[in-house]
């Protein structure tokens, strides 16, 4: 495929002010008329060709000016519709056209999702409703005619404030939406279906009332209640935290159970995966509560943050998405533990965007080409994007960071912006140069850090000399596009939020004039700061926060960090002083060092760890205490990766934890047991009693298997909630035998008619490491539950195998590649989407040991050759061979 590059880019020819959609809804033939008032883009070029795009339409007529076109005025091809010499002045053009929703099986543009029409339109989906200038640069205002069989589509849904209803014939009704506000059309949204409303009411701070509604399958509305809880406190923290203030009369929620991504933040009807709306206790865990908050607030983030202020082009995606992101972490810390979510937020991005940015498909937070948009959707875009504004606010601080949010929404409303722009309204407030740290949104890959501390007691000061490099994989080409040579490039701006902790805390009096406010900012590829004030040997507390997306090489021992772990006041660093503990014993037993590390004095630190702090907080107790996982380790072993070696690794270190610390997690889980007849409740202290529970038990299950087996079958037959019930059939899983295949045929007979806890069924059998796991998967894809039209089945089964079990995914012989291989290739005719993105599963195959790595390539070639490939499949691929 022909890439697409942002140094091309050109304003749009033609801009369309207004358009006025009527569709009437039929489930193989929806008849599409629309209306666009159209205009020369004075910014464009003048007497161009206007260039419609459109992909498996049915054009039924095309008028201009209220006059039908002669043929030879216009051409169509099978992805545009062009009209030859389009007048200079404003005029009208209406198309209709018909399209097939119930064949519409990549789930985009019009499609059938279990009877419910609903549309999916970014990033280029609209096409596949009507020809348009399919670019987010052309906003205009929408009027939406709506009409549907009145028993199969009760409930009519479009953008912004409905303004007419009514009868249209036999059996038919319409209803009309009109969206005052601007908008590119991959904003655009409707629903038609049957579908139970859970309402509410929000007053914002200017006064308007609004009315809140979550549309759910029939039966289900009492499962939406947390969504709108979180739906309301997000307009309120939006108003306090930002100022953003809600601007149409109605916001609307719809859960469809077919969806190809979370969900979508359409302008006042935001459409979700259902998996992000419906929650009960028995049925979703505390993880998905979170996250249902999580995304509920993103989406509705997004209505300033991606609708009001949008991108120029898709090059920009990271100015909606990585501040989105920013502003729904900032709200869950809010409404949490700042600290314990600050560490889930590491943890995802190290899990997903680092090995992203050291592999095949690592690019840009701004990418500077691509052939298939909806591939850089990634962890990258959205993460390191996040990071990256983090970033800014550190460096300006809190006030002189929210005065910049504030000019850039005010500078940028009602227009499609750019990166430069989000940079100049901080670059305004501050009076500060933002050139060099806009390399964060240019250059791929993850910097390293390298520190080394030394103490000069007789003067009583300390040096850190910091230098940073791009990982030497990057400086060899690998990641990189064109016009980025990575290792001629200026350094990155990084801020390095630090302190000094001796052995009895803080030292507070340790000063470098080089340190502002707790941070010091990295500026040149190498630098030397000292303090002042400190008598004692130190041990330096870097990055607190994780105040940069970076790796940090610092020679520490274990005494230096469990230092931290005791002394330090910034919770991020005392949880990664444990993990990198215990990352140590992890990395040299993967290697297969000669004699074991000592544990005992981990052990030690972890007991008086507990016995101050467990029960005070749970939350963070239960991060402490979680091994890192099998990607962790194979992320900072880096190379030559031996997935067997890593699990055996990771076992014997639960198995020692678990053995040392045995009576107290025993104890523990006792003592955090639930009061009998208590409710129960999703909060996040609730919730960390629950967290630090199930890591005892999974500790326990590690150390004593027979133990566990007994704990876990008793929690699996008491458990009132789903995160208990999945926690003890995760430790079950863990141990091959009988009452492992009775629990897991126990709960599928219980959830037979919850297809989004069978999602969980598949996904726990789909991790167990275990040689016949893929055989197991096999099976499954023939369960009367599993649909490869499902992009949550497909997920939660082969996705979960291939990118949560490495030890089977990456099996010696090649065939869990080769079963990715033969899944991606049978599903990309009907989801290329979704094909596309499990093949990212072979995301990391670069770091594996020979042996696999050559089964990696021969699969990666089988699908490569494949004649016929989507472009979504065939760009992921071809970029995984480079
Ligand atoms: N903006 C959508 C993602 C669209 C993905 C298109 N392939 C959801 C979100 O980030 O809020
Ligand atoms: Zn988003």
């Amino acid at each position: 495929p022909i890439p697409i590059r942002l140094a091309d880019y050109r304003p749009s020819d033609h801009l369309i002010d207004r358009v006025a959609l009527d569709i009437s809804l039929d489930a193989h033939a929806t008849r599409v008329t629309a209306t666009l008032s159209l205009r020369p883009n004075p910014a464009g070029r003048a007497g161009a060709d206007l260039v419609l795009d459109g992909e498996d339409l049915t054009l039924l007529s095309f008028e201009r000016d209220g006059v039908a076109l002669a043929p030879d005025a216009y051409t169509v091809t099978d992805t545009a519709l062009i009209l030859r010499y389009p007048p200079a002045e404003p005029f009208t053009l209406t198309i209709r056209t018909q399209v097939d929703p119930s064949a519409n099986t990549r789930l985009m543009g019009l499609y059938r999702s279990n009877g419910v029409y609903c549309t999916q339109c970014e990033a280029d989906g609209f096409r596949r409703i009507t020809y348009f200038l399919d670019r987010p640069d052309v906003m205009a205002v929408y009027t939406t005619r709506i009409e549907a069989d009145r028993e199969e589509a009760p409930v009519l849904l479009g953008n912004g404030n409905p303004i007419e209803a009514g009868d249209a014939g036999p059996g038919r009704h319409f209803a009309v939406w009109h969206d005052p506000h601007p908008k590119p059309a991959y904003l655009f949204a409707l629903v038609g279906g049957r579908l139970d409303r859970l309402g509410g009411r929000f007053t914002t701070r200017d006064g308007r009332e609004v009315d809140l509604g979550i549309f759910v399958e029939p039966g289900k509305a009492e499962r939406a209640a947390y969504a709108l809880d979180a739906v309301i406190r997000s307009m309120a923290w939006d108003e306090t935290a930002f100022g953003r203030i809600y601007d149409l009369d109605v916001f609307n929620v719809v859960a469809v159970s077919d969806f190809n991504m979370g969900a979508m933040e359409n302008k006042g009807l935001n459409i979700f995966n259902d998996r992000y709306v419906l929650a009960s206790p028995e049925t979703a865990t505390d993880a998905d509560y979170a996250a249902i908050e999580a995304i509920i607030a993103h989406e509705y983030f997004h209505n300033w943050s991606g609708n009001r202020v949008t991108c120029r082009d898709w090059f920009q995606l990271c100015l909606k998405e990585g501040l989105t992101v920013f502003r729904d972490q900032e709200f869950s810390s809010d409404m949490r533990s700042r600290a314990v979510h600050r560490i889930g937020e590491v943890r995802t991005l190290r899990a997903r965007q680092f090995p992203e940015d050291t592999g095949p498909l690592a690019h840009p937070v701004r990418p500077q080409q691509y052939a298939e948009i909806n591939n850089f959707y990634t962890a990258t875009v959205y993460e390191k994007g996040a990071e990256i504004v983090r970033m800014l606010r550190t460096l300006l601080g809190p006030d002189v960071f929210a005065r910049g949010m504030d000019r850039y929404f005010s500078e940028c409303d009602g227009t499609a912006a750019t990166v430069e722009d989000f940079l100049a309204a901080f670059a305004a407030v501050s009076g500060l140069d933002l050139t060099a740290f806009a390399r964060w949104y240019e250059r791929p890959g993850t910097p390293v850090v390298t520190v080394e501390g030394e103490h000069q007691a007789a003067a009583g000061t300390y040096t850190l000399r910091f230098r940073q490099d791009l990982p030497s994989a990057l400086a060899q080409g690998l990641g990189r596009q064109p016009g980025q040579e990575a290792d001629a490039t200026p350094p990155l701006v990084i801020p390095v939020a630090l302190g000094l902790v001796g052995p009895e805390g803080v030292l507070r009096e340790a000063v470098s004039d080089r340190v502002h406010d707790g941070v010091f900012v990295l500026e040149r590829a190498s630098d030397t700061i000292t303090f002042t004030g400190v008598p004692v040997a130190p041990v330096a507390s870097l990055f607190r926060g994780f105040s940069a997306p970076v790796r940090v090489a610092a020679v520490a021992t274990d005494a230096d960090r469990l230092v931290l772990l005791a002394h330090d006041t910034d919770p991020f660093n005392r949880w990664q002083a444990a993990q990198d503990v215990a990352m140590a014993r992890l990395v040299a037993d993967a290697r297969g060092v000669d004699r074991p590390m000592d544990n005992a004095g981990f052990v030690a630190a972890l007991a008086t760890f507990l016995d101050r702090e467990a029960l005070s907080d749970p939350a963070f107790a239960a991060l402490v205490l979680t091994v890192p996982s099998e990607g962790d380790i194979a992320n900072t072993l880096g190379q030559s990766i031996d997935p067997d070696a890593i699990h055996r690794a990771r076992t014997d270190l639960r198995r020692s934890l678990g053995r040392g610390l045995f009576e107290r997690l025993t104890r523990l889980r006792e003592a955090l047991a639930d009061p009998a007849g208590s409710r129960f409740s999703p909060d996040a202290a609730s919730a960390g009693r629950r967290a630090l529970r199930n890591v005892a038990l999974d500790l326990i299950a590690g150390a004593d298997p027979q133990a566990g087996l007994a704990l876990a079958a008793a929690q699996f037959d008491a458990a009132t909630t789903m995160t208990d019930r999945l926690a003890a059939l995760s430790a079950l899983a863990l141990i091959p035998g009988p009452t492992r295949e009775s629990a897991l045929s126990a709960f599928a007979e219980r959830f037979a008619h919850e297809p989004l806890v069978l999602d969980k069924w598949f996904a726990i059998q789909a991790t167990i490491p275990e040689a016949d796991t893929l055989d197991r998967v096999r099976r499954l894809q023939a369960h009367p539950a599993f649909a490869m039209t499902n992009p949550n089945r497909v997920r939660s089964l082969v996705g979960s195998f291939s990118a949560g079990n490495p030890t089977q995914f990456n099996r010696a012989d090649g065939a869990g590649y080769d079963f990715l291989a033969e899944t991606v290739i049978a599903l990309d005719p009907t989801n290329p989407q979704i094909a596309a993105k499990l093949l990212t599963g072979f995301g990391s195959w670069r770091m594996l040991e020979p042996g696999r790595q050559a089964k990696a390539a021969q699969s990666l070639a089988a699908i490569g050759a494949r004649p016929g490939l989507s472009r979504d499949v065939s760009d992921i691929v071809g970029r995984m061979q480079n």
